[in-house]
């Protein structure tokens, strides 16, 4: 049977690389994201391949998170799978230098968003008896490093809300799991250091980094493992990068 997925922050790197494996493989999309540019691109390209519908909302906005979803076509109504993807880091700053903007932005992004999100479709998941959850953290939430601080606060929140789904949907059959991806190359650091193209392509130099294809492909694998398997939780690093702050970066 075509399952249909709904991916937030498809609009570029890991969300993005997941449409498009998805799409390869049949599966129906639905596709958010707040640039109405690339969702239309997106539903082009992507819909000479598969059925793919495009929400845009800002995740952080509750009731526009709600009314999209509640939007969707009946066609594709029946999410089986949740790719909780939206997300990125603002600013890197120690604590005491922090903006507050920031912290909000990731707070209510990282966290909240993903509630909101996971809130307007879990319900029907329940009814339905079954449904796959697929939580993007990050070796950020499983460690600490400098200047991380809020980010990593945020990543742990989605650890915890991870393990907290798991057991509380474990009585409907539901899947959950996340992958925790190090370091992967993406518009990420863009965001993260506000445009300053520089500093943002300086995290990539000296190593490999992951591409977005490589998690894509990772999450392609929970997807369609048996119903009977559930990756409950997955790290995954460049060979380069042993932890948050060890990193083989050849000059
Ligand atoms: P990108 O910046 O390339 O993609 C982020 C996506 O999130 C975009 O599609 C963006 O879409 C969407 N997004 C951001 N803010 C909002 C918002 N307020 N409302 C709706 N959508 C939003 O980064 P990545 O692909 O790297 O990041 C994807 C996820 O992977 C994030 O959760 C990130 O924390 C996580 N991650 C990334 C790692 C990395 O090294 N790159 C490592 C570990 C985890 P739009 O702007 O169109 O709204
Ligand atoms: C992204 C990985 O190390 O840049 O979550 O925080 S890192």
């Amino acid at each position: 049977m075509t399952k249909t997925a709904l991916i937030t922050g498809a609009t570029s790197g890991i969300g993005r690389a997941t449409a498009a494996l998805f799409a390869t493989n049949g599966i129906k999309l639905i596709l958010c994201g707040r640039r109405q540019d690339r969702l239309d691109a997106l539903q082009s390209e992507l819909g000479q391949q598969t059925e793919v519908h495009v929400l845009n909302f800002d995740v952080r906005d509750r009731k526009a998170v709600f009314a999209g979803i509640k939007s969707v076509p009946k066609s594709f109504s029946s999410i089986d799978i949740l790719i909780n993807n939206a997300g990125n880091a603002h600013g890197l700053d120690p604590i005491d230098k922090g903006n507050m903007d920031d912290w909000d932005a990731m707070l209510d992004i990282n966290v909240k968003g993903l509630l909101y999100v996971s809130k307007a479709i879990i319900p029907k998941m329940v009814e339905r008896g079954m449904g796959h959850i697929i939580n993007i953290g990050s070796t950020a939430g499983k460690e600490v490093y400098p200047k991380g601080n809020v980010y990593c606060a945020s990543k742990h929140a989605v650890d915890a809300i991870n393990q907290g789904m798991r057991i509380d949907l474990n009585p409907y059959g539901i899947r959950v799991g996340a992958v925790n991806p190090g370091l992967v190359e993406t518009e990420f650091s863009n965001v993260r250091f506000k445009g300053d193209e520089a500093r943002a392509h300086g995290v990539y130099q000296g190593f490999e980094p992951l591409r977005p294809e490589d998690i894509a492909d990772i999450i392609y694998f929970v997807v369609t493992r048996p119903q009977h398997v559930n990756i409950a939780d997955l790290i995954v690093m460049p060979t380069a990068q042993a932890s948050s702050t060890i990193l083989n970066r050849k000059p």
